[in-house]
């Protein structure tokens, strides 16, 4: 249990990964920390010669499985990133001659004839320090040695995505932690301290707090009209002569009034203080990327692959991650907007309809018969609504899947349960499957068992 083992693991792997050769599948999640991953091996296995397959699964539901019973049998060597440790005895089954795990959600059984990767094994804490970009980072640095920093930029967007700046101020931390130095020393990223608009000091101010989904600003977020008004009411000008202005151009005491505005809205709409004071905080920048482009800014970089593949545009999402740009970048931007106008379109129904209801444990936000929200959407919506839950409670949003009901669990501090564990075993009574980390996890569940399910959850909750 320790980092060293953890490191010997990982070069073991490597040098697995090495005596393979020839053609490789690449499953990942369509989460942005699952397809940066899945763009940080691709670009390495690329570059050691193989041929690449790249595959984008929802968690390893029984569809997703049996795809990937059907084409792994082709290939010397498969490697899955963010999803994998829960099912390590079915996977050594796969029939291909390499199996790859790198996870960083709990683990489950372990068995003989995959390689597995999970931080969890030794005493690394896979919810806070490191990501499955990370992992695929960390690979390809025994790989590859000092050329693979290249990616380093990409492993902080991937953490980004998954929420892992739990440090002081926002900061990563741990393993992330290595991987934003080596980032900063090759003068490939900064780390700075700032108002948390996406965008940083450079894009239109309207723009920019229109644009931010990390805190999501209620009103603001998705829409540039209140962004607008909003600068207005603060006494913040949004333009001077004609010219839409940046934070950059801000003085000291517009910055401040600007930050502590936006405290009091997110305190107003029901955040505790210490997630309104995600407003102000660490940010990365990717230093290689150009000055107005929605990809130098790491949280919006994050935010935009977790919109690409939240929206089901996985090739496009991986063509961003392996330095695709140009057409590609334009089309990305366009569907991060749409998924903007939806997540604001979903607040809006919580807001204005009853599709939250709070039981004695857990705050149920039914999104069930809402055409406009696909399964791909619950994690993400289920992250921004949990500010509003109070203390202690388990939040669980509910979206319609062609699988049955996609449920995101998301945990409210002071709930005494493992998230993951829970999932795993609600969803396992009727007929599911489920799983995550301490405080983050979901379940795909029959459509007719969701009564069920959310009763089940509720009383183990209680009892516990
Ligand atoms: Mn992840």
């Amino acid at each position: 249990m320790s980092e060293e083992g953890f490191f010997e693991r990982l070069a073991d792997v490597a040098s697995k990964v090495e005596a393979a050769g020839g053609s490789a599948l690449v499953v990942s999640h369509y989460d942005a920390d699952g397809l940066a991953a899945a763009s940080i091996l691709a670009r390495t296995l690329m570059k050691l010669g193989f041929a690449i397959h790249v595959v984008v699964l929802e968690q390893l539901t029984p569809a997703g499985f049996a795809r990937l019973e059907k084409l792994a049998p082709g290939y010397p060597l498969v490697l899955l990133a963010d999803m994998g440790s829960s099912a390590l005895p079915q996977l050594s089954k796969l029939g291909a001659e390499t199996v790859v795990v790198l996870d960083h959600h709990l683990p489950g059984d372990r068995a003989e004839g995959v390689e597995e990767v999970n931080p969890h094994r030794f005493g690394i804490d896979g919810s806070r320090e490191v990501s499955s970009s990370g992992l695929a980072y960390l690979l390809a640095r025994e790989l590859e040695g000092e050329r693979a920093v290249e990616l380093a930029p990409l492993a902080v967007v991937g953490a980004l995505g998954d929420r892992q700046d739990v440090g002081k101020g926002f900061r990563l931390i741990g393993l992330n932690r290595r991987v934003v130095e080596e980032g900063i020393e090759a003068g490939l990223l900064e780390e700075r301290v700032d108002v948390r608009v996406f965008g940083g000091g450079s894009r239109p101010l309207v723009k920019a707090l229109a644009y931010t989904t990390d805190p999501f600003l209620p009103g603001i977020t998705g829409d540039e009209g209140g962004a607008l008004a909003f600068l207005k009411s603060v006494g913040v000008e949004p333009a001077v002569e004609g010219r839409l202005r940046t934070l950059n151009e801000l003085d000291r005491e517009e910055k401040r009034r600007l930050a502590s505005a936006l405290v009091k809205l997110l305190l107003s709409a029901g955040y505790s203080v210490q997630e309104a004071e995600r407003v102000y905080g660490a940010t990365y920048v990717v230093v290689g990327e150009p000055q107005d482009s929605p990809l130098r800014d790491a949280r919006e970089f994050a935010q935009m692959l977790n919109a690409v593949g939240r929206m089901g545009a996985f090739e496009l999402a991986v063509a961003l991650g392996l330095g695709v740009r140009g057409e590609a970048l334009l089309k990305a931007a366009d569907i991060a907007g749409q998924y903007r106008s939806l997540l604001a379109r979903a607040f809006k129904c919580v807001r204005e309809e009853s599709v939250m209801k709070e039981a004695r444990a857990c705050v149920v936000v039914d999104f069930r018969g809402r055409d406009f929200l696909n399964e791909r959407m619950s994690g993400a919506l289920a992250s921004l609504l949990l500010p509003y839950v109070k203390g202690g409670k388990l939040l669980l949003v509910l979206v319609d899947s062609p699988e049955g009901v996609k449920v995101s669990a998301r945990a409210k501090e002071g709930l005494r349960a493992h998230v993951g564990e829970l999932m795993a075993e609600a969803a396992k009574r009727v007929g599911g499957v489920g799983g995550g980390h301490e405080s983050a996890g979901g379940a795909t569940v029959p459509a007719d068992k969701v009564d069920a399910f959310v009763e089940f959850v509720e009383k183990a909750l209680l009892s516990g």
